[in-house]
């Protein structure tokens, strides 16, 4: 029989610094080492989970960073949790999290997803099966970061297209755009599926310029302008024939209705961890579908364990394109779980179906190895 109900006793808290093979460089800063938040949370009943944060070293992407997720977790958000019995499935966490608390959605994504991977625990089954997904393997594009010139971009974009990606993002800026773009889709087959994310780089001003990439079928361009600019997105994508998706604008389901009704972009990028957690992504998730916007699963440069997490999602149906969901060897010398994320030649991740929980072994000995500062925090009946 099913557990109904989840009571947490125990939340680790742990920093582990991760090398990336190559530096990562976006419009707003480059990344070479990830610091990456792990929480490791356990049930009243024995079983733990892992859970991993999204947010990153510096407050580029979102105003989170990782010091501001470890201190909203340990001072407003994991006290809400700690002690407390919530439902399976944890639908409710969220609310939980999110009442009086504005802002700190990844900070409150890592938690809501933790009790998401338990709940899978605690019914014996898949995350994916837990969430609602029904894929058993999804389709996996890659995110090349803006390289010194057109000729670097073009190798890394061919490698990947022989490795089976499905689908190819290039990260752009001004000054490093329409040339490396051109160079790019010159270089790769016609058919092959290829985008730009600027992260916020342009302004509206911006219009005739990024109009040029509509001459290369580009399936999308992400999130061409700041994130809060709706309204801007809204009069862009009137001035360019390439779909706009948003990623850092749509922070939870009221700014995807207003993407949908102001017409500030086509396509959805839907990561949970900028969204608070599952719950809130699966409600993207439903008003997409409802209303024809094909969604994708982003990421964030995430260790194996956040990638358990996306795998997941990805696995819902209206994830009809390639999610950025490459294989652990695309970032990492070596990852911190077991099996590692693996591509096969057709660019698809398998699902984790058949396995309880996360689908994965987190490798904790590595992880002990790399952690540079860990806190417990614990219910007030156990402190
Ligand atoms: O905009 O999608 C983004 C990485 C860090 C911050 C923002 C973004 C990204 C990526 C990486 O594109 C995608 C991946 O994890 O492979
Ligand atoms: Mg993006």
């Amino acid at each position: 029989m099913t557990p109904k109900m989840i009571r947490i006793d125990r939340i680790t808290l742990r920093e582990i610094r991760l090398r990336l093979r190559e530096p990562f460089r976006i419009s707003s800063g480059v990344v070479d080492e990830r610091r990456i938040l792990l929480l490791e949370i356990r049930d009243a009943s024995g079983i733990t989970e892992w859970s991993e944060c999204v947010a990153g070293e510096l407050p580029n992407y979102s105003p989170e960073t990782i010091d501001t997720a470890w201190l909203a977790i340990r001072e407003w958000l994991a006290p809400r949790l700690l002690g407390k019995s919530v439902g399976v499935p944890p639908d409710g966490v969220y609310e939980i999290l999110d009442r009086h608390v504005s802002g700190h959605q990844m900070a409150k994504a890592a938690l809501e997803m933790g009790c998401w991977g338990i709940a899978a625990r605690l019914r014996q089954t898949s995350l994916s099966a837990t969430i609602g997904g029904e894929r058993d393997r999804v389709a996996t594009g890659i995110s090349l970061g803006i390289q010194r010139d057109p000729a670097s971009l073009v190798q890394r974009a061919l490698a990947a297209h022989a490795n089976g990606y499905r689908k190819i993002k290039v990260k752009i800026q001004p000054g490093a755009d329409i040339e490396f773009v051109r160079a790019v889709r010159d270089a790769l087959p016609k058919d092959a599926d290829l985008m730009a994310d600027a992260n916020s780089a342009y302004v509206l001003e911006d219009a005739g310029h990024l109009a040029e990439l509509d001459a290369f079928g580009l399936i999308m361009i992400e999130q061409p302008l700041h994130r809060d600019d709706l309204v801007r997105h809204a009069a862009l994508q009137r001035r360019l024939r390439t779909p706009i998706c948003l990623d850092e604008s749509i922070t939870d389901v009221a700014r995807c209705e207003d993407m949908i009704s102001l017409g500030s972009g086509k396509v959805v990028n839907i990561k949970p961890g900028r969204v608070g957690g599952f719950s809130v992504a699966r409600r993207i998730h439903d008003v997409c579908m409802r209303n024809g916007i094909p969604v994708w699963c982003g990421g964030m440069l995430e260790s194996g364990i956040g990638r358990a997490y996306n795998v997941a999602l990805a696995s819902l149906p209206n994830f009809v394109l390639p999610g950025d969901l490459s294989p652990s060897a695309r970032y990492w010398e070596r990852d911190i779980v077991t099996p590692e994320w693996t591509m096969d030649a057709d660019g698809m991740v398998a699902v984790p179906r058949n396995e309880v929980g996360i689908g994965i072994t987190v490798d904790r000995g590595r992880v002990d190895e790399l952690t540079v500062r860990r806190e417990d925090l614990i219910a007030p009946s156990q402190a």
